[in-house]
C-alpha cells in the first residue's frame, strides 16, 4: 500500500504531539476523582436513616443494671426532632435516665452503646484511624466514652475511654485523638491492657454518665472515625 507524503507528515506530527503531551502532566486526562483519599473519615452513624442500625452495620442498643438505674428508650430508638440533630440535621441517639451509686459492690452501670461490626464476636482494629469525632450535648454532665474491647471484657471492664463534658443547649463537635484516651479506674496490673492491644481488638463504643446522678440527659450524632 502507498502511503502518501502528506500523510506521513500528519502522522509524525500526530506521534510528536503525543510524546509531548505525555511529558507535561497538565496535559494527562485527570484520574484523581476515581480514587479514594486515604484521609477520607468513615461514617459510624449520622442517624438520619432513621433506623437501629449504623454505617459499619452494627446495632445501637441500651443497657442497665439490675439495682436501680434506668434508661430511656430501652430498647433503644433513634430520636426523630425535625432540624434539632447536630449541625440541623433530623435524626439523632437521646437517652435519658438515671444512674444510682453502689460504692461497695460497683454493680451500678447504664449507658447505650453500638456494635461496630453486624456481629460483636468480629473484632475491629481501630488501631488504623487516628482517632474518633462526633457531636454530643446534653446536660452539662460529664460522660464517659468507652471503646469495649473483649480482651478487656476479661478483665473486670476496665475500658479505655474519653470524658467529655456534654454542653447543655446546643451541638458541639468533639475530636478524640488515640492518644487521649485512657483505662476507667483501675491502676491494678491484671487489669492494665495496653492502648495498641485494646484498640486491636474493639467490638462497640458505649457512652454512660461518669458518676452516679438522678438524671442525665446524653445525646449524640454524627460519629466517625478519622485518619
Ligand atoms: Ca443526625
Amino acid at each position: 500500500m502507498k502511503i502518501s507524503a502528506s500523510f506521513q507528515v500528519a502522522f509524525w506530527l500526530l506521534a510528536w504531539i503525543c510524546v509531548v503531551a505525555s511529558a507535561d502532566s497538565s496535559l494527562v486526562f485527570p484520574v484523581t476523582a476515581m480514587v479514594v483519599s486515604p484521609t477520607t473519615p468513615v461514617l459510624v452513624d449520622n442517624f438520619e436513616d432513621g433506623d437501629n442500625q449504623n454505617a459499619l452495620g452494627g446495632w445501637w442498643y441500651a443497657y442497665n443494671d439490675s439495682i436501680g438505674s434506668h434508661i430511656y428508650p430501652n430498647p433503644f430508638v433513634v430520636t426523630h426532632n425535625a432540624g434539632n440533630g447536630a449541625q440541623g440535621s433530623n435524626y439523632f441517639a437521646q437517652t435519658t435516665g438515671n444512674l444510682v451509686s453502689d460504692p461497695v459492690n460497683y454493680q451500678n452501670y447504664v449507658g447505650m452503646g453500638t456494635g461496630l461490626a453486624p456481629l460483636v464476636t468480629t473484632a475491629v482494629d481501630l488501631n488504623q484511624y487516628t482517632g474518633l469525632r462526633l457531636w454530643v450535648r446534653g446536660d452539662g454532665q460529664i460522660y464517659r466514652l468507652k471503646i469495649v474491647s473483649k480482651n478487656i471484657a476479661d478483665r473486670d471492664y476496665n475500658f479505655w475511654g474519653f470524658n467529655y463534658s456534654a454542653p447543655n443547649g446546643s451541638w458541639q463537635q468533639i475530636s478524640i485523638p488515640w492518644t487521649s484516651i485512657f483505662q476507667g479506674w483501675s491502676s491494678t496490673p491484671a487489669n492494665q491492657v495496653s492502648r495498641a492491644d485494646a484498640l486491636a481488638d474493639a467490638r462497640q463504643l458505649e457512652w454512660t454518665p461518669l458518676n452516679p446522678t438522678a438524671s442525665f440527659d446524653l445525646r449524640v450524632d454524627y460519629v466517625e472515625f478519622f485518619h
